[in-house]
């Protein structure tokens, strides 16, 4: 009977874990209706942006951009004219591309399962997005 009890509780609680688990896309969702679509996307990624231009310059340099836990190659991948410095443009547009990546199915939104198919908690949902 004990074990039974036991057994119940270990069950609430892996199931409280999953839904823990279950993301609130790390802040992005901001009408909360459970999907993120582009618009959410894009109006965040103007605000990190903003947040981590330490210069106020306009741009991401490579020690602000790797600041924010960006790699040397996404800086790479992001800086589409090679530069060296990250705009807004490129930013949005890198963003975009990684919608797109999560959008699996093709709906124009990203959903829970979409979105846990390539985060982990232990992850930084952010950075991971953005950088
Ligand atoms: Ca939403
Ligand atoms: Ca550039
Ligand atoms: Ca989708």
């Amino acid at each position: 009977m004990k074990t039974r009890i036991l057994g119940v509780v270990a069950v609430f609680l892996l199931a409280g874990a999953v839904f823990a688990a279950a993301p609130d896309f790390g802040g992005l969702d901001r009408d909360k209706n459970g999907y993120l679509d582009p618009a959410e996307i894009d109006g965040a990624a103007v605000q990190i942006f903003k947040d981590n231009d330490r210069s106020g310059d306009g741009s991401l340099d490579r020690p602000e951009f790797e600041a924010a836990g960006g790699s040397p190659s996404r800086f790479d991948d992001i800086d589409t004219d090679r530069s060296g410095r990250i705009d807004p443009d490129e930013f949005r547009a890198a963003a975009r591309k990684q919608f797109e990546q999560f959008d699996v199915n093709r709906d124009g939104r990203i959903d829970v399962q979409e979105w846990n198919r390539r985060q982990t908690p232990i992850q930084n949902p952010l950075i991971l997005f953005y950088f």
